[in-house]
């Protein structure tokens, strides 16, 4: 639909305004306020999206915008890039028609910090191909599966922290599969590390995940009095630590509904099952303990009654293994009591491990769903979507910290290879001379956190694994011994009187990309441990196994490590496992990027602050992001495209070129009068350097179609 199309010219037209609608084309390119100020106009008039190149800025309006329904969706449909305003949905069709067209796997890199917009922004994506893709019946149902997996997965992953109401609490990687005829016929998730320890614990102003207050503020009576809840979330200890049942940018209420019918389009018979682990994870939570000597003993044995019910185990064996662990002495077994501290914490561990093995049943529960059975059509092609959780920093920073943060480091690192890696690239296949752009490389801070023998995961491991006196704060020094010389690190001991004042004895800090963190060592050991006493671990394998039909029991059991046989690997060492196969996985797909930005901290709509802006600006290295794609180019179009759009503006070209299309160039832009030093003509591709260029030629082709009569100049023309 011509029409509709929202292109150069419009953009030129409003540009004082509006801004351009890539960075690219701005004059001063180099300039930092330059840049900001585009953004800030844009966000303004409610654009919040612009391209640098073919990577898509946004940034979150915090208000719901009416550009998302079918409309828009149908105006992206197989239309370029610079022929629509720039648009998450152009992202999604353009990857979509690579695809279809280059038959290459395709990937969407969705990137920014906590409450940036990365996960409504892969929502929008998945959205979008919901409806515009091609679908029979049975793809119908791949649809809705798909759409469907989103709010399930929110609710038991999500939660809300200080920086997001709707903070992603796990990461996510999903493929979207498609048939030859480039319908959606499946999916595949892979989830990364569940903040498991938010199940048991809460900072100030935070939730735990959502489902547990959707199950108490949605539940049916019925449903609630059969899991023996009430219908308050003060009654549990495990929902009051932050002191924040109520959010108001959530209706626990609505949202249970749609869990529900989403349980049900997704095709689980189990919900029942389900609930009751919830249930049970919240009476555990009231599990009390009291005792004299130090021997901890249950001082009331409501919940256990509730838990053996629910779980369908002994009561007796429950409560045993809640107060003693067992271990193995001189070839024997022998059950040794836990005093108050131990016990509290092996209840503790016992809630987060059910929690976390339940998500992962979970995914692959829907992964299940998602599982395109007609043998007939095996050939497909994937985009995969890359949600992770942002980068974030809090008051009190932990081992999920580390965790999420390492990881964004990883994907910054990817994003700094890949980008740079391809603009030289296309340099060289269209035969033009590269110059290459000074960035900050964050390599050396993966490095620090991943590097065999000499990195943090490494050096934390060895004190997990060591015997004796290995405690948090032996770690830390261990930290200090190996990688005190590290420009990225610093401790109180290491650091400087100004910074030693903002740290206490018991952090490290990192400079990451993104900002500097302090990391308080405490709970490293355990958290990366994630040790549960063998009479918990045998426990809830039947626990579990309660959830589950005795033919899907393999399944979930695979994911139980062996009793105590080897020790398996640390948590951190699996994450960083994980996250290389992951950086595999994005590596052998064409990737397409989203760098989303948060306006303010206030999580307010309309306003922008400028110095947060800028910081994001600065470590999202979209300047040099900029820069790089600027080197020597400021702009490229195959030669088919550029003579279709602009033939008319030479008499030689206008009515029907025969010639090849760069011949039918090289006409055009003799007849237009560029300067050798404006461009480069390309294998594929003519090149050209400056904006003003091809500002000018856009002008000439709105003189053309107003008349010559009625010259409408523009400032940007007489610059030019
Ligand atoms: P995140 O995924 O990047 O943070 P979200 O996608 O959850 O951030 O966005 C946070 C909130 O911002 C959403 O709940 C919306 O209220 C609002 N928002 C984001 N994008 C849009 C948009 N395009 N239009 C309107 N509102 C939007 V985290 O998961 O915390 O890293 O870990
Ligand atoms: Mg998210």
């Amino acid at each position: 639909d011509k029409s509709n199309r929202y292109d150069l010219r419009s953009s030129l037209t409003a540009r004082d305004r509006v801004g351009v609608q890539d960075f690219v084309l701005l004059e001063n390119f180099t300039s930092e306020a330059a840049f900001i100020e585009n953004l800030r106009k844009r966000f303004k008039e409610n654009l919040i999206y612009t391209y640098i190149g073919s990577v898509l800025v946004s940034v979150n309006p915090y208000k719901d915008l009416e550009i998302y329904n079918k409309n828009h969706m149908q105006r992206y449909r197989g239309v370029n890039f610079y022929e629509v305003s720039p648009h998450i949905y152009a992202v999604g069709d353009n990857s979509y028609r690579s695809m279809r067209t280059e038959r290459k796997d395709q990937c969407i890199l969705i990137s920014g910090e906590s409450g940036a917009g990365k996960t409504e922004a892969s929502k929008k994506i998945l959205q979008y191909y919901a409806v515009t893709c091609p679908a029979s019946e049975q793809v119908q149902t791949v649809k809705d599966r798909l759409l469907q997996s989103n709010p399930v997965l929110e609710a038991f992953g999500n939660a809300k922290t200080l920086r997001n109401d709707n903070s992603s609490r796990f990461g996510k990687y999903m493929d979207i599969q498609f048939d030859f005829k480039g319908a959606p016929v499946g999916g595949h998730i892979i989830n990364y590390l569940l903040e498991k320890s938010r199940v048991v614990h809460q900072n100030h102003g935070e939730r735990n995940f959502h489902i547990f207050y959707q199950l108490i503020e949605g539940g049916e009576e019925d449903l609630l009095r059969g899991l023996g809840l009430e219908r308050n979330p003060q009654q549990y200890q495990y929902l009051v630590k932050g002191n924040c049942p109520k959010v108001s940018s959530i209706n626990d209420r609505t949202d249970w509904k749609t869990v529900r019918k989403a349980l049900t389009v997704i095709g689980f018979d189990e919900d029942e099952e389900l609930l009751n682990i919830i249930a049970s994870v919240l009476h555990l939570g009231n599990v009390q303990y009291g005792g004299e000597d130090g021997v901890a003993c249950i001082t009331s044995d409501t919940q256990i009654k509730y838990l053996a019910r629910l779980l369908g185990v002994n009561g007796t064996v429950l409560t045993e293994a809640l107060t003693h662990k067992k271990i193995i002495a001189k070839g024997e077994e022998v059950c040794v009591p836990l005093n108050l501290e131990q016990a509290s914490s092996a209840r503790d561990a016992l809630s987060k491990a059910v929690y976390g093995r339940t998500f992962t049943w979970l995914v692959n529960k829907i992964n299940a769903s998602l599982t395109y059975t007609d043998d007939s059509c095996k050939h497909y092609s994937v985009i995969g979507l890359l949600d992770i959780y942002g980068f974030e920093v809090f008051q009190h920073n932990s081992f999920e910290q580390f965790c999420i943060n390492y990881c964004n480091e990883k994907l910054q690192q990817l994003f700094i290879e890949l980008t740079l890696k391809s603009e030289q690239e296309e340099y060289e296949a269209e035969g033009i001379t590269w110059e290459p752009v000074q960035y900050f490389n964050n390599k050396i801070i993966c490095d620090l956190v991943e590097e065999k023998f000499k990195g943090i995961i490494s050096i934390l491991d060895e004190e997990c694994l060591r015997p004796g006196d290995a405690s948090d704060l032996t770690f830390l020094e261990k930290l200090e011994d190996t990688v005190g010389g590290h420009p990225h690190f610093v401790t109180h001991k290491l650091a400087d009187t100004k910074t030693r004042k903002v740290m206490s004895r018991e952090e490290f800090r990192l400079l990451h990309y993104a900002g500097e963190v302090n990391y308080n060592v405490n709970g490293f050991l355990d958290k990366n441990n994630d040790l549960l006493f063998r009479n918990l671990k045998e426990l809830s394998g039947c626990y579990l196994s309660f959830l589950l039909r005795p033919h899907r029991l393999h399944h979930l059991l695979n994911h139980l490590p062996p009793p105590s046989v080897s020790a398996p690997p640390q948590a951190a060492t699996q994450f960083k496992a994980s996250l290389a196969k992951l950086m595999e996985i994005l590596m052998s797909k064409e990737p397409s990027y989203v760098r989303c930005m948060k306006p303010n901290d206030s999580k307010q709509a309309g306003r922008f602050d400028e110095v947060l802006i800028r910081h994001q600006v600065k470590y999202l290295g979209l300047m040099e992001n900029l820069r790089v794609r600027r080197a020597g180019f400021a702009y490229r179009r195959r030669y088919e495209l550029f003579l279709q759009r602009y033939k008319s503006l030479c008499p030689d070209t206008w009515a029907n070129w025969q010639g090849k299309a760069f011949d039918g160039v090289a006409t055009l832009v003799k007849h237009l009068g560029y300067k050798p030093e404006e461009y480069k003509l390309g294998r594929s591709k003519i090149f050209i350097r400056f904006p003003k260029t091809l500002f000018a030629t856009e002008e000439g082709l709105e003189t053309r179609k107003h008349g010559l009569g009625e010259r409408r100049r523009r400032p940007v023309a007489v610059q030019a």
